[in-house]
């Protein structure tokens, strides 16, 4: 194995910047590179602790002063001798900092291969490493406290616990199988079904926290739509704190869609402001107003504007046959507000607010959180596709082995299905994913991750 190194901090002006090393020649390549005041070389230095010097280049020539800090093998982060350095957070130091470690031995890390040894070494399983990744990427609050309690293994205790049930279930058929003359106390079949619907319960609600980490991770598209003028750009603008959109008041000013995100009542939306839908001879406009219907066709949750002083409800109609949760909102709540309230019979809440004045604004934010309710408690929401592609086929397999065992079959049917299951669970939590599919995972990792 050899010893890699990279820049772990991003590549700007900044405080701090850090280059991290790992493998069997770290301490060799530190105590060339980085020489403490205290005359010490660090492979002399407690591990774990911060030691004060000075780096070189290649060259030798002093080019900062950091703190840097080693960790023995078994007791780092990847497993294996890891060390960093501290630098003030300048592109060109850190650089000629990293050409050095190069010259002293070690080769640059490629995308995610600190946390790949870490796997490799058993420091982490693949959901408390995927978790890494989402933690870095949240967007949200609750997505950062997600990534971080399955950082933490809450995700992998679950998968863990329903794979050790399964190989309680395997190894007791085995023993019957194997050993027919011996008198074991074999698992009738009403404790197998019993493990087994237990072990089909935790895994269903593991995979109905799907929709919901996907949504935290993600967002949910939001289609924006309604009549020109309706205040479609407008109430985008407001949602995500500024003139994203061009705003006029000549009905057709948005011809393409525009995409921003924004966190609304708690949820994270990927909004969508659109062309305003009419009959329109402009060719331009009538491919705009296409687009507009595509983008409501795809979205997750639509936003149906209507005009409070000039009622058009084709936008709320078309919101309604979707199929989707949506939102009647009807804009310019400043000026109507001395009238009588329009009335819509709609299955939807109804939202009434001003772009101008921002009233309103918390009734949505609220009717956005009363459609994407958070889950009691986080940590163990599945939150890629990876996840739960092997949650749902390891929830298949133990269904087809109740049927099996319901159906009377011999053992060893129901045997071949718990061991599917006992399989597609090991590749969620790493242990028997396949080398091609963990270099995969980890290819999606940052440099110096
Ligand atoms: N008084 C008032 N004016 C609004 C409100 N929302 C939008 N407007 C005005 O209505 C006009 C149209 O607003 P836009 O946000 O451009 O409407 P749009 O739905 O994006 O229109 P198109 O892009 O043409 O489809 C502008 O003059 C806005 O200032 C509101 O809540 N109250
Ligand atoms: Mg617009």
């Amino acid at each position: 194995m050899d010893t890699i190194a990279a820049i772990a901090t991003p590549l700007a002006r900044s405080a701090f910047g850090i280059i991290r090393l790992s493998g069997p020649e770290t301490l060799q390549i530190m105590d060339q590179l980085f020489a403490p005041v205290n005359g010490k070389p660090l492979s002399a230095a407690r591990p774990r602790s911060m030691v004060y010097g000075s780096v070189c280049d290649a060259e030798g020539r002093v080019i900062d002063h950091p703190l840097a800090v080693w960790f023995a093998p078994g007791k780092s982060y990847t497993g294996d001798c890891d060390a960093e350095i501290h630098c003030h957070g300048s592109p060109v130091v850190l650089n000629e900092v990293l050409s050095a470690a190069f010259a002293a031995g070690a080769r640059q890390a490629l995308p995610g291969e600190f946390a790949k040894r870490a796997f490799l070494n058993g420091k982490l399983d693949l959901t408390e490493a995927e978790a890494i990744v989402d933690l870095v990427d949240a967007e949200t609050a609750e997505a950062a406290r997600n990534a971080a309690s399955q950082v933490d293994g809450a995700l992998r205790r679950v998968a863990e616990s329903a794979y050790d049930a399964l190989l309680d279930v395997t190894s007791r058929f085995y023993a019957v199988v194997d050993y027919p003359d011996e008198d074991i106390a074999d698992a009738s079949p009403a404790e197998t079904d019993a493990a087994l619907s237990g072990i089909e319960r935790s895994l269903s609600e593991l995979l109905a926290t799907y929709s919901r980490g996907r949504i935290v991770k993600s967002g949910v598209a939001t289609a924006i739509i309604g009549a020109p003028n309706a205040g479609k750009s407008s109430l985008l603008n407001r949602l995500v704190g500024y003139e994203r959109a061009i705003v006029t008041d000549i009905a057709g000013t948005t011809r393409d869609t525009v995409e921003e995100k924004a966190i609304v009542g708690g949820v994270l939306l990927r909004l969508i402001d659109t062309a305003g839908l009419r009959e329109t001879d402009d060719t331009v406009e009538r491919l705009g107003v296409e687009r507009s219907r595509a983008a409501a066709g795809q979205a997750e949750l639509i936003l149906a504007l209507t005009d409070g002083t000039a009622p058009d409800d084709e936008a709320v109609r078309l919101a309604e046959q979707s199929g989707k949760p949506w939102i009647c909102v009807e804009t310019k709540l400043d000026l109507t507000k001395s009238g009588g309230k329009r009335e819509y019979a709609v299955k939807a809440p109804v939202v009434r607010l001003s772009n101008v004045t921002a009233e309103g604004f918390d009734e949505l934010e609220a009717a956005v959180a009363g459609l994407f309710p958070a889950p009691p408690q986080s940590g163990t929401l599945l939150t890629n596709a990876r996840q739960a592609d092997a949650v749902t086929r390891a929830l298949e397999a133990v269904r087809s082995a109740l049927r099996a065992l319901r159906g009377g079959m011999t053992p060893d049917v129901v045997l071949t299905e718990v061991e599917a299951a006992a399989n597609a669970l090991g590749e969620l939590t790493g242990r028997t994913a396949r080398e091609d599919m963990v270099a995969r995972i980890f290819e999606r990792f940052c440099v110096g991750k």
